[in-house]
């Protein structure tokens, strides 16, 4: 009951938040341009790789389709496993971050193999920003948003983070089934300028998640 309560608190918290965000990134961060995926889609939300569909504007992924986004994001940007971070270097950049790969630990992001993995992205790319929410449970939808602010983040980390650096993503749902073979999976992506340098973090907002450490570094340089 607490958790169906705090997913209802949190929708209206976001819908306030993006009507703010517009704004606050047009007026505060010029720096941020959209990308050739961004603009009025379907939703109003910025769509690449994953074309809005009905419903929360993804797209379903059976497992082998999750494995093969897997494979992508772990044969693109160079792994330092000691610093626990991944670089990309060009123009075009694309992240393939999974929330909560089976067999990780829970409320954590995955690249590379890597938890929570610094992500380095060189200043001007055109960033193309995916994530795939393998989760399952209640309460276990999630999305990144990224934000100048540091961490240690509260539990309604999103009252806290202020205004957003990229237009926020919707949540992903938790996967449709506890059988990871047969299960579908939500995934979304959003394209933008990695146009001001800086350290940045990517976040997941749901209540607790950043809290209980779901998010990491995002560097541009
Ligand atoms: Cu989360």
């Amino acid at each position: 009951m607490l958790k169906r309560r705090l997913s209802a608190m949190w929708l209206s918290a976001a819908a306030v938040i993006v009507l703010c965000a517009g704004t606050a990134i047009a007026q505060t961060s010029p720096g941020w341009e959209p990308g050739l995926g961004m603009g009025p889609g379907m939703m109003g939300w910025a769509m690449g790789n994953y074309p809005v569909s009905a419903g929360w504007g993804g797209k379903i992924l059976s497992y082998p389709e999750t494995q093969s986004y897997i494979q992508y994001g772990n044969t693109h940007g160079t792994v330092d496993a000691k610093a626990n971070s991944v670089t990309f270097e060009g123009d075009n950049v694309v992240i393939n971050l999974v929330a909560v790969q089976p067999g990780y630990k829970d409320q954590t992001f995955e690249l590379h193999g890597l938890t929570n993995p610094t992500i380095i992205v060189p200043h001007g790319a055109n960033v193309q920003f995916n994530l795939l929410n393998m989760d399952y449970g209640d309460n276990m939808e999630h999305t990144a948003v990224i934000t100048t602010t540091p961490p240690p983040y509260p539990y309604m980390s999103m009252m806290y983070l202020g205004p957003p650096q990229v237009q926020p993503m919707p949540e992903l749902p938790w996967r449709s089934d506890d059988d990871v073979k047969t299960a579908q999976y939500a995934a979304l992506g959003e394209s933008f300028i990695a146009s001001v340098p800086g350290k940045y973090w990517y976040v997941c907002p749901a209540p607790q998640h950043a809290q209980e450490g779901m998010y990491g570094k995002f560097i541009v340089r």
